[in-house]
C-alpha cells in the first residue's frame, strides 16, 4: 500500500477504508492462550506452505472439474432457453456424470489432507490481528464449511439417504457449489503471492527430517494420491461395469436388480402398481391438433426397434441395457407433428413425486435411438423398470427416463 504524504487534507474514502481494515484489533489476554493456542503446539515438520499449495492445486483441479460437470447435469435438468444438450455421443452424460461423482469423491481425501496441513492456523494468536485478517479468516470458514457441505450432501445422495437433509438436495447442492467456487477464486486470489513463492525454487524446502516417523512430505503426497486412487477404484465400478466387483464402497452395483438392472424407485413405492397392471391400459399421445390412444397391442403393431442405451442415475451408478420399443419420433408423427420441431412432455401414472414427468427436448425427440420401450434385455419390461412402457433416450440423466408412461404431450416449438 502506498502511503500518501500527509497533506493535512481529510483522508479519502479508500484511505479511510484501508485504515479501518488494517488498524490493530485488541489481542485477547495471554492467559487464554492455552492448549492448541500455545506457541509451538504444532510441531510436525511435514506441514509446509509448499505441501499446502500442492494439495491446493490438486483440490482446485478436482473441484473445478466437479463443478463444471455438475453444471452440465444441472442445466440438462433445468434448461434455460439457451441450453443445448446433444443426444450423441450416446454415453456423453454417462461420462460427465461419472466424472462428477468420481471427482467429488476424490476431493474427500484431498480435502482431508489439505485441512490437516493447515488446521494449526485455526489456533493463530492473536485470533485476528486486524479487520482485514478477521475477514480473510471468515472467508476461509465459509469456504471450508461450504466445501464440506458439498461433500456430505453429495455422499448422502450417492447413498440415497435423504433423511438427514431437511432441504431439497439438488437446489442446495447447486447453490452451495457457486458459493464454493466463488470462495475458491477469492482464496486463490488472496494467497497467490504465497502460492507462487511456495512453489518456486526459492520456496523449495529442505527435506523433512527423518524424526517425522519415517514419513516424508513426498510420502504424504503419495499417500494422499493413493487414497484418491483407492476411493476411485472402490466406487467407479458403479458406472464402469468391468470393475463392478471392486466397488466395495459403492451402494449400487450396475448388474444387480430385476432383468439385470438396478431399480431406483419401485412401482410399489411410486404407488402405480394397480394402474400399471390394468388390462385396459392405453398410452395417450396428445398433439396440438389431434390425439391418439394406444393399447399395448397397438404399440406392438408399430415398427419395433432395439437399441443399447445406459441408464445413468445422477447418484453415480450407470448401467447399459438393451431396450426394444417404438421410436418416440414415430409417435410424434402419428399426431401430425414434425419431430424435428417439437418437444414432448412425458407424464407417468404417478400422482406426485419429483420425477413423475420429464421433458424431452428437440434433439432427443428427433433422435432415432429415443424409444418408448416395451421390452428390456429381451423380456417384457419388469414393472419396476416401468411396465407397461417407459422412456429411454441417449445421453440423458436417469431422472428424466420416465417410467410407467400414461401420456405424451407433444408441443410444437
Ligand atoms: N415415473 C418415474 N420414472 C422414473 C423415476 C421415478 O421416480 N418416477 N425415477 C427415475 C430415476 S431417478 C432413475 S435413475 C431411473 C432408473 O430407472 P430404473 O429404475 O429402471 O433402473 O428411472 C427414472 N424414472
Ligand atoms: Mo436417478
Amino acid at each position: 500500500m502506498v502511503r500518501q504524504p500527509d497533506t493535512g487534507l481529510k483522508p479519502g474514502p479508500t484511505e479511510r477504508l484501508e485504515r479501518w481494515l488494517h488498524s490493530a484489533l485488541p489481542s485477547p489476554p495471554d492467559r487464554f492462550r492455552i492448549g492448541p493456542w500455545r506457541g509451538g503446539a504444532f510441531t510436525s515438520p511435514m506441514r509446509s506452505t509448499r505441501l499446502t499449495a500442492q494439495l491446493g492445486i490438486a483440490l482446485g483441479v478436482a473441484f473445478s472439474t466437479c463443478f463444471l460437470t455438475g453444471l452440465i447435469s444441472h442445466f440438462i435438468q433445468h434448461p434455460g432457453w439457451w441450453t443445448y444438450w446433444p443426444s450423441r455421443p450416446v454415453g456423453l452424460y454417462r461420462v460427465t456424470q461419472g466424472v462428477h461423482v468420481a471427482t467429488g469423491l476424490a476431493t474427500i481425501p484431498l480435502l482431508g489432507a489439505k485441512l490437516w496441513s493447515v488446521y494449526p492456523r485455526l489456533f493463530t494468536w492473536p485470533p485476528a490481528r486486524d479487520r482485514a485478517h478477521a475477514i480473510e479468516r471468515a472467508s476461509i470458514a465459509v469456504l471450508v464449511s461450504a466445501a464440506l457441505f458439498q461433500l456430505v450432501t453429495g455422499l448422502l445422495d450417492v447413498a440415497l439417504w435423504y433423511g438427514p437433509m431437511p432441504f431439497f438436495f439438488t437446489s442446495a447442492h447447486y447453490w452451495t457449489a457457486w458459493l464454493v467456487i466463488g470462495a475458491i477464486v477469492t482464496h486463490v486470489g488472496v494467497k497467490l503471492p504465497r502460492i507462487r513463492a511456495a512453489l518456486s525454487h526459492q520456496g523449495a524446502e529442505p527435506p523433512t527430517p527423518t524424526s517425522a516417523g519415517g514419513l516424508t512430505r513426498r510420502g504424504l503426497l503419495i499417500a494422499a494420491g493413493a487414497a484418491v486412487a483407492a476411493v476411485t477404484v472402490a466406487t467407479i465400478g458403479q458406472t464402469v461395469r468391468p470393475v463392478s466387483r471392486l466397488s466395495v464402497l459403492a451402494p449400487r452395483r450396475p448388474d444387480i436388480g430385476p432383468q439385470g438392472l438396478p431399480v431406483n424407485k419401485s412401482a410399489l413405492s411410486a404407488g402405480v402398481t394397480d394402474r400399471a397392471r390394468d388390462p385396459a391400459y392405453q398410452l395417450e399421445v396428445v398433439g396440438p391438433a389431434r390425439s391418439v390412444q394406444l393399447t399395448l397391442a397397438d404399440l406392438a403393431q408399430l415398427p419395433q426397434h432395439t437399441v443399447s442405451l445406459p441408464i445413468t442415475c445422477v447418484e453415480g451408478w450407470s448401467a447399459a441395457a438393451t431396450w426394444t420399443g417404438v421410436r418416440l419420433r414415430d409417435l410424434v408423427a402419428l399426431v401430425g407433428v414434425d419431430p424435428g420441431r417439437s418437444q414432448v412432455h412425458a407424464e407417468s401414472m404417478q400422482a406426485g413425486g419429483m420425477f413423475r414427468a420429464s421433458t424431452v427436448a428437440t434433439p432427443h425427440v428427433r433422435e432415432p435411438l429415443t424409444l418408448i420401450a416395451l421390452r428390456l434385455n429381451g423380456e417384457i419390461l419388469h414393472i419396476d423398470h416401468g411396465y407397461p412402457c417407459r422412456l429411454i433416450a441417449p445421453s440423458r440423466p436417469g431422472v428424466l427416463q420416465t417410467k410407467w408412461l400414461a401420456r405424451l404431450r407433444v408441443e410444437e416449438v
